[in-house]
Parts: structure tokens; sequence; C-alpha cells
């Protein structure tokens, strides 16, 4: 059987095959396009489209390698949604999480149930973007004249088979599924005038959707293709694909953003949890992922599209080596630089600011935004050892992100634990496993992480001898000084 995942981030999308040969999971990128928002009169918007035809452009690659059945899986990106009518027309277009329209409305909504409740029920973090707060700032007529909302990955499965779920483990981020009731909470709904008729059934990932419906695409030449419902989030497919082992890995998915944490058997709610802003997302066979949302590698891709002369990402590793030493210490989790005008810009001012040395080369910026990503990397792990009350003893880098050595050294550095860094498709991996266990070519996840082990190159980094405690303490002043300065 050959199985094709379909996996769709902020910046790129990709159409992998894979199958199983010799007892070795192969895999090979057979298409891949761009991705990202674009702004119209001021709002930030996907385009929708152009996805579906970029899926439809990559199942006609699949069909031409000489292949005329498969099964198929979509992840994307979590958060967002599609509005549609009675018949299945989208009202809108797709909104981008990085649209500012939620800046101030987690404040508005916790004032309405407090974050103490918000959170036991959901276990979810905080970030302005989960669309709860979305559909709270949604069109409230659009709004009473949707018949479903879906997902967005969700979305794309319905075009192409007409048939709509709600998968849990992107569910899971729209801060609207209850913990004990593993459903929506009637209380959260109510609260953004959504009724629970309004979301399709919710499915575990797994779940077979339906055939292609390959006479809506007359115009291309497509393959037989089932489409299953895989972990739709492309952090949960990521989960799944990370070769952990024993009992006390950590993970870190790393794209454009960095996705920190561990697969629990349980949600973890306490208080400690809630301050650290740690999320109890849905993974696959009813695991938790209990994680960090970290802003990853959105930095430097927007460092980059602001520069004049192109850089590819080799080379900013190249510049950043050549610059030593720590410089400049930036909480670039902080809400400005989620999507500021310029992000150059914007650490040089903060760097003003806060009377630290401002970043001019290429190779001070890149020093400075590796450093910093490396020291957050190391913090979280702290916090995540503080509420776990585990000692994590290895940290797996998977994604785009784990092709980094510099950074995945620096990481080592600073955490003080051992990395493995790979594989760097840990998504699309993640997403091809969850059809095999449908399928029953793989029995289950731990037999999918053995055959990934198997499989791919896994490189190791073993921690230098560096003063750790020194600079993360640094950053921590730093961080706390702004902090007070800005309240
Ligand atoms: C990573 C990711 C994160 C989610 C963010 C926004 O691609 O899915 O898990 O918090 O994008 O959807």
């Amino acid at each position: 059987m050959i199985y094709v995942a379909v996996d769709i981030g902020a910046s790129s999308g990709r159409l992998v095959l894979g199958g199983i040969k010799d007892n070795k999971l192969k895999i090979k990128e057979i298409h891949r396009f761009s991705n990202g928002f674009t702004v119209k009169d001021g709002t930030c918007y996907w385009d929708i489209d152009y996805l579906l035809n970029e899926i439809l452009k990559g199942l006609q690659v699949v069909k031409s390698l000489g292949y005329d059945q498969c099964t198929v899986g979509i992840d994307t990106w979590a958060v967002d949604y599609v509005l549609l009518d009675q018949k299945g027309k989208r009202l809108r277009e797709v909104v981008s999480y990085r649209d500012g329209r939620t800046k101030q409305t987690i404040e508005k909504v916790t004032k309405l149930v407090s974050k103490e409740k918000i959170y036991k029920k959901t276990g979810i973090q905080f970030l302005p973007f989960n669309t709860i707060y979305q559909l709270y700032e949604e069109d409230q007529e659009k709004l009473k004249n949707t018949n479903q909302i879906l997902m967005v990955p969700d979305y794309l499965g319905y075009c192409l088979t007409g048939v709509a779920v709600t998968e849990v483990t992107n569910a899971s981020t729209t801060q609207l599924l209850n913990l004990n009731s593993r459903t929506f909470d009637d209380e959260l709904l109510d609260l953004i005038s959504v009724k629970r008729e309004q979301f399709a059934r919710l499915v575990e990932p797994g779940t077979e959707l339906g055939m292609l419906k390959k006479e809506w695409f007359s115009s291309f030449d497509l393959p037989n293709c089932k489409v299953i419902t895989v972990a739709t989030h492309d952090t949960a497919s990521a989960v799944i694909g990370t070769p952990g082992f024993g009992e006390n890995w950590a993970y870190l998915s790393s794209g454009t953003w960095s996705l920190l944490g561990i697969e629990s058997a349980v949600p973890i709610v306490n208080e400690l949890a809630l301050q650290h802003n740690y999320t109890n997302e849905w993974g696959a066979f009813q695991t938790i992922r209990f994680l960090k949302n970290i802003i990853g590698m959105w930095i430097i891709q927007e460092v980059r599209r602001h520069l004049e002369q192109d850089y590819d990402f080799a080379q900013f590793v190249e510049e950043a080596k050549k610059v030593k030493g720590f410089h400049q210490f930036i909480n670039f989790n902080d809400e400005r630089f989620m999507n500021p005008a310029n992000m150059i810009d914007e650490i040089q001012t903060y760097c003003k600011e806060t009377n630290q040395k401002v970043p001019e080369t290429v190779g001070e910026l890149a020093n400075c935004i590796y450093n910093n990503l490396a020291i957050i990397y190391a913090i979280a792990i702290e916090e995540l050892e503080e509420i776990t009350g585990k000692t994590i003893d290895q940290l797996h880098i998977v994604g785009g992100g784990a092709y980094n050595e510099h950074l995945n050294q620096l990481t080592a550095d600073l955490s003080g634990k051992v990395v493995y860094a790979g594989p760097t498709e840990a998504t699309a991996i993640g997403n091809l496993i969850m059809q095999m266990i449908a399928t029953k070519e793989v029995k289950d996840l731990e037999a999918a992480r053995q055959l990934i082990r198997d499989s791919f190159e896994i490189k190791k980094y073993t921690p230098n001898e560096i003063n750790r405690q020194a600079i993360i303490q640094k950053f921590k002043e730093v961080v706390l000084y702004d902090h007070v300065r800005s309240t």
C-alpha cells in the first residue's frame, strides 16, 4: 500500500509518499509549495483555494508516478477555521491566527469566565489566537448564518470527500473542549454564541473519512484515494513521529513555531502549569501533549523577509557562528514579536530600550536569535521539570529546525540535556504512521517509534561544559527588568 501525507505548515506545505520496505519506513517528498498569509484591508488571510489546488497538483504527481491507489491524510497548523453556509460555501475568507483582531480578547473573555475556570475545564494555554477568542471577535451576522464551523485540515478533507468531521487533536486547540466530558463545553460555547451543532461530529485520529471525489476535480488526473483523518494538528502528528524512548524524554517540534513538551497519559492542570502557560493539547490515542508554544523560527523567517539580500537558512547559521558569545537577552515570546511590521526594527528597538548592544549585521542578528531561542528552550525544560517533578533525560528535536546543528548544540549546552535531532520530516512521518496504524500495517505507537528509529538517521549532541546558569540568570534578570519597566 502507498500512503500520502499532506503536511501544511504556516510557511510551506508538502506531499510526502510513504511505504514500508524491508522493515524500514521509506519516505519521498513529491511536491512542495510555499505558504503564508496575505494582508487585505488590514486583515491577515490564508489562501485556502491555493492550498487545495496544491494538494490536487501533488496528488496528480502521485498518479504520474504510477500509483493508482493510495490513502491520504492531511495535517496543518491549528486554531484557524472556516465558516460554511447551508450549501457548504465559505461565508468569508480564512483569517490567520497572526491577525491582530484578538489582541485584547483574552482580557475580555476572562472577565466573563475566569482564567482559572477556563484552564480547569480545558487545560489549554492562553494564546490570543485560540479559536475561542477568534470566534468571540467573529462577525456576529456571519456566525449566525453559519451552518458549520470546520477547522482548516477538516475543511480540506471536506473539500476532497464531502464528509465533514471535527478531529480532536486539532479541535483541542480551540480551547473549547472539556477534558472531563471529552466534548465541547457548553458554557464556553455559550460565551461565544456558538451552538454545539455548528461543529461537525468529533472523531479520533485514524478514522476513515471517505473516498476522494475525483469527479469533482476533472481537470486533474488523480489516483483513487481513500482519505483518512490523521492527527490533523501538525504538532500532534510531529509528536507521533518523534522517536523518544524510555520514560523521561521531551520533544521540541521545531518549525515556524517551537513546541516543547512531553507526551503524558493524563492532563496536568494545576497552578504552576497555568502560571507557566503550559497546555494540554490532545494527542493521538488519547495521550496529552503537555507543551508550551515558543516563538520558533518565525523570528528568523521574518528577519530574512526584511533583508535586502536573499540569505538561506544555512547562511544564517554560518554567519551566526562567526559572532561568538551572548550579547543580547531577549524574550522572543513577548507579544511584540508575534507579528511586528518589521522584525529587524523590532529587535533593534527592543535592544535600545533595554540598553543592550544593538545587533546590526546578519551574523549578529542570527547569533542573537539562536542564542535566545536556546535559552528559552532551556528555561522551558526547567519549567517542565518543575511542573512534572520529573527529570528530563533526552530532548528530541524534530522538524525542519533540526537541520540547524548550531542551534541543536546550543540547546544541548544551555539545557545540559542530551539532544537527539531528527527526523526533520517528523510531522509527515507522524501523518503517514497514523494512516499505517489505521490500515493495520503498523501495530501501535510503540512499534511506530521503533520503526522510525530503525529507518532514519538521528544525530546525538552531548552538552558542553559552559556556564549555563549564569547565562540563564542574566536572561531572567533582563526579562524581569523589562517586564517591570513595561507594567
Ligand atoms: C505549529 C502550530 C502550533 C500552533 C500554531 C498555530 O505549526 O500548529 O502547534 O499553536 O501552529 O496554529
